[in-house]
């Protein structure tokens, strides 16, 4: 007689940085749900309870498999009792009641809206909810003083609503290829977070650039800017120096998934190709019909413009820390938490964008490719386009 073997306990591993997760799946149904639940705990403040949906989502992804009953969950991890209840409510009735009035709350909805501005974090956002505003239009009429990029954000609120495609993003990787070539010959450039994933849109382009001398890439960022400027390409940007050093940004800091790389927030201004511009046509007829929004964003360039606005995202990066860089901004963000959580609770080691530190032997493990930093953690490799955690 066979022993009884529970294939869910077999196969689905505890960290989603064990587990492969495709992008598509088969439980959207479940985990949008789930995900507005740990939307909304963000929203309030609650980081603990955010992750916990966050992961229980993240399981469902990687099921291989459609969930049809609650037998299907049995010992799969990270499944606490309020996703249970959650998953059991959509399964029997189609919907369930809490997600149904968190994504009709005027909470959730204006801190969704406030928050889909650029420049615009939850803390910000709260704090306008509380003094009554609901919306971006609200921020106008008010007069809110805004920051240098919230004021951008306002301005391109409309173009940077729509998903940047993968067509536009190889066009943004053209030229900022052709830029960091301009200033530093033989620099390298990768295209990171969602699209190296290989997601099909997404909110904006993320690169990585680097240069095989160490050294050359110091004060990069500055020079692609001005170069980018001055080809009349850049609606905003603020870059931030590198401040990463060893000693001090090594274990002792707190874990943080904020890095110190050499970095630029901007919005790049994409020139419509032959192709982009039909397909913008068809979509300002709809918009149309939607007039008074068209109005209230007057200073909005006119919809048939032959331009849009995208959010691009550039990172400069030492050689010997390219490794860590990549596997740092490949994302997806569950993924990247759970490979640092897995690294300290599990290996008693510290990863970070620049560096893995072994606490066990009191030293810096360095690695040239992904792969051998996944080898140090004892982790089996898992590609890009299965990070969809
Ligand atoms: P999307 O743009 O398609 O919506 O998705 P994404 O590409 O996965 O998200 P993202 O917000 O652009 O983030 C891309 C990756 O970069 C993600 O894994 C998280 C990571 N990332 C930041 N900010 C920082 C940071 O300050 N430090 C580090 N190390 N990583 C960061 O977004
Ligand atoms: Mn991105
Ligand atoms: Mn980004």
């Amino acid at each position: 007689p066979k022993p009884n073997i529970d294939p869910n306990a077999m196969l689905m591993k505890s960290y989603a940085c064990q587990r492969r997760t495709p992008l598509k799946h088969h439980n959207s149904f479940l985990t949008d749900a789930l995900e507005i639940l740990a939307q909304n705990a963000e929203y309030n403040d609650n980081e603990g309870r955010s992750v916990a949906f966050r992961r229980a989502a993240s399981v469902l992804k990687a099921l291989p498999h459609r969930v049809k009953s609650m037998e299907d969950l049995r010992s799969l991890p990270c499944l606490g009792d309020h996703s249970q209840r959650v998953i059991k409510e959509i399964l029997e009735d189609g919907s369930s009641r809490e997600v149904e009035s968190t994504r009709q709350s005027e909470q959730y909805q204006a801190i969704k809206a406030l928050t889909g501005i650029f420049g615009v974090g939850v803390r910000t956002a709260d704090r306008w909810f509380r003094e009554g505003l609901r919306s971006p239009d609200d921020l106008i009429h008010t007069g809110q003083q805004l920051n240098r990029a919230q004021q951008a954000g306002v301005q391109y609120y409309d173009d940077l609503q729509k998903p940047v495609t993968k067509a536009e993003a190889d066009v943004i990787s053209d030229i900022v290829e052709k830029a960091v070539h301009a200033v530093l010959p033989g620099a390298e450039i990768q295209l990171m977070g969602g699209f190296r994933r290989g997601k099909e849109v997404g909110h904006d382009v993320d690169f990585l650039i680097t240069h095989p001398e160490e050294g050359k890439e110091e004060g990069l960022m500055p020079k692609i800017t001005n170069w980018l400027e001055e080809q009349g390409l850049l609606l905003y940007q603020k870059t931030t120096r590198n401040s990463y050093l060893e000693k001090m940004d090594g274990p002792a800091r707190a874990p943080n998934n904020m890095d110190r790389f050499e970095r630029c927030f901007s919005i790049f201004k994409l020139q419509a190709s032959a192709e982009s511009c039909t397909s913008n046509s068809t979509a300002s007829v709809q918009d149309v019909s939607t007039g008074s929004e068209t109005e209230r964003h007057s200073d909005q360039h006119s919809e048939a413009s032959d331009w849009r606005a995208v959010r691009v995202d550039l990172v400069v990066s030492p050689y010997s820390q390219f490794a860590f860089a990549t596997l740092g901004w490949t994302g997806s963000k569950l993924f990247e938490r759970e490979l640092r959580r897995w690294a300290g609770q599990e290996k008693h080691m510290s990863l970070s964008s620049h560096a893995l530190y072994d606490s066990k032997q009191n030293l810096y493990l360095r690695a040239k490719t992904e792969e051998e930093i996944f080898a140090y953690l004892g982790l089996e490799f898992i590609p890009p386009s299965e990070r969809n955690a």
